[in-house]
């Protein structure tokens, strides 16, 4: 037995990924609504429009959950149903809120813990056209801490609160290689605009501030009475050297985990970016005022991790092109060796390899002085899955071996290393709009027919998380 007593385990789900209804109960449109518009962004030429249409299936969902035992579900607000145009000047929409109030409620009736994330991508449109979304850190920041205020106050009975899902992939992905919305890029033939050397960083930079202000109010106003916590989730992939006698791939290695996560983690636990990004970035990464880092320092009650994969990393030689963003290094998936880091899966980006779990939370809890850590995604795609039959997609023993496998390194390294973990979502509940892949690439525990009615079918990976965490946690 090792995974502690109160260990909570569940599901995550993000708001534009499943609800669809995008213009039920006044909900403002958002900047994955006018990406997906544009052709040629999402693979499958998809959008949010109806996803699993969990929206309008808040009780199947809860059924769903209560069916597969689970004790936790991490699932995000639509700012925009909320706040319809975002600002803190703009109305509340009541009924969008109400949803929200409503949801929680019956998730706590059927014994479920939510874990509430603020933004999961999804920002209200008219804060992009307004004054640049996540470009503009005042105004962006303001407008958070605002909207951030209207939900602590509205929904006391949620104790754990997420404010960003990985700030990375809206930085990088948003507005260097333009892969996500909104899809800023220095890339011409993608977008007439963005400047990918520089928005990036400051993106993050506003990010982070938000972050901060969030906290604050949360700290400040409701944790006194509320007693709930907060903090941020990040993404980050493990890193093996590609020539483990290399010391300069050895060095890599911490470089890509200093670039993807302390990033963002070094200003909220020391208050400064990592050595090597400074160095690498000059001036193109913001400084520091003493207002904004007395913010941000210090501000996460719990590490919200996120984690899929690993990376083989070779260094490069030279200067690195201005729009670099890893840190003037390769990611691979074979060792000088030839050896594979894992099996292929659907995402050209995901690899299992679960030692490399265990390697990243002691990486994190070693840096960051053994914070408590939330697991809060973890999951994998199956190659090819979207085209078997649904017979065969019930079946999937890879993503069942997947879970196996990557919570045993997590117990491994709770009961082994003293990494304090105390919670676990796997991603996700269902097939749900993967984004810039649409529909085509599945990450859910439970089939979703998208051409008959979104029937929902769990495969047997839904059965297997209640045996798995009945059989790690302690009992007393
Ligand atoms: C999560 O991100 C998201 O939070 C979730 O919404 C999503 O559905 C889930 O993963 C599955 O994808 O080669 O530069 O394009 C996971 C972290 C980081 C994975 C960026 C994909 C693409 C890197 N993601 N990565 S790139």
């Amino acid at each position: 037995m090792s995974l502690p007593k109160d260990f909570k385990w569940g599901f995550a789900t993000a708001s534009y990924q499943i609800e669809g209804s995008i213009n039920e109960d006044g909900r403002g449109p958002t900047i994955w609504d006018t990406f997906c518009a544009i052709p040629g962004k999402i693979a499958d030429g998809s959008s949010g429009v109806v996803a699993c249409d969990s929206y309008k299936r808040t009780k199947e969902d809860i059924e769903l959950l209560k069916s597969v035992g689970a004790k936790a579900y991490r699932f995000s607000i639509g700012w925009s149903r909320v706040i319809p145009l975002g600002g803190r000047n703009d109305p509340i929409n009541q009924k969008g809120l109400d949803h929200y109030v409503k949801f929680v409620d019956d998730l706590i009736e059927a014994g479920i813990e939510p874990f509430i994330t603020l933004l999961h991508w999804d920002l209200p449109d008219a804060l992009e056209k307004r004054y640049g979304g996540y470009l503009n850190k005042d105004e962006f920041s303001a407008d958070f801490e605002n909207y951030a205020r209207v939900m602590f106050k509205a929904i006391p009975k949620c104790k754990h609160w997420i404010t960003f899902n990985e700030p990375w992939c809206s930085s990088i992905l948003g507005y260097n290689t333009g892969y996500f919305a909104p899809g800023r890029t220095s890339d011409r033939s993608k977008s007439p605009v963005g400047d990918s050397a520089r928005e990036p960083w400051i993106v993050g930079h506003s990010l982070l501030v938000a972050h901060g202000k969030a906290v604050k109010v949360y700290r400040e106003e409701f944790k006194p009475t509320q007693g709930g916590e907060i903090g941020i989730t990040l993404n980050g992939d493990a890193t093996l050297p590609w020539d483990p006698e290399d010391p300069e791939d050895v060095e890599a290695c911490n470089r890509k985990i200093e670039f993807a996560i302390s990033w963002f983690a070094d200003p909220i636990y020391f208050g400064e970016y990592p050595e090597s990004m400074r160095k690498q970035l000059g001036d193109r990464l913001p400084k520091w005022t003493d207002e904004d880092r007395a913010l941000v320092k210090g501000s996460n009650d719990f590490y919200g991790m996120n984690h899929y994969t690993a990376n083989y990393i070779k260094h490069k030689k030279g200067v690195p092109p201005e729009d670099d963003f890893l840190g003037n290094l390769e990611t691979l998936f074979y060792n000088k060796k030839g050896d594979c880091i894992g099996p292929e899966t659907q995402s050209f980006w995901l690899r299992p390899h679960a030692q490399g779990f265990r390697d990243l939370l002691n990486w994190l809890s070693k840096r960051y002085g053994y914070p408590k850590i939330y697991v809060t995604e973890n999951g994998t795609s199956l190659k090819g899955e979207n085209d078997m039959s649904l017979e065969q997609i019930l079946e999937d023993d890879f993503r069942v071996k997947y879970f196996h496998d990557y919570v045993h390194a997590m117990a491994k390294a709770s009961a082994e290393d003293g990494v304090n973990v105390q919670g676990y979502m796997a991603w996700s509940l269902m097939d749900n709009f993967e984004w810039a892949e649409g529909y085509e690439t599945r990450f859910g525990v439970t089939y979703v027919d998208y051409v008959n009615d979104q029937k929902r079918y769990p495969k047997k990976s839904a059965k297997s998380l209640k045996p798995l965490f009945d059989s790690l946690i302690r009992k007393e």
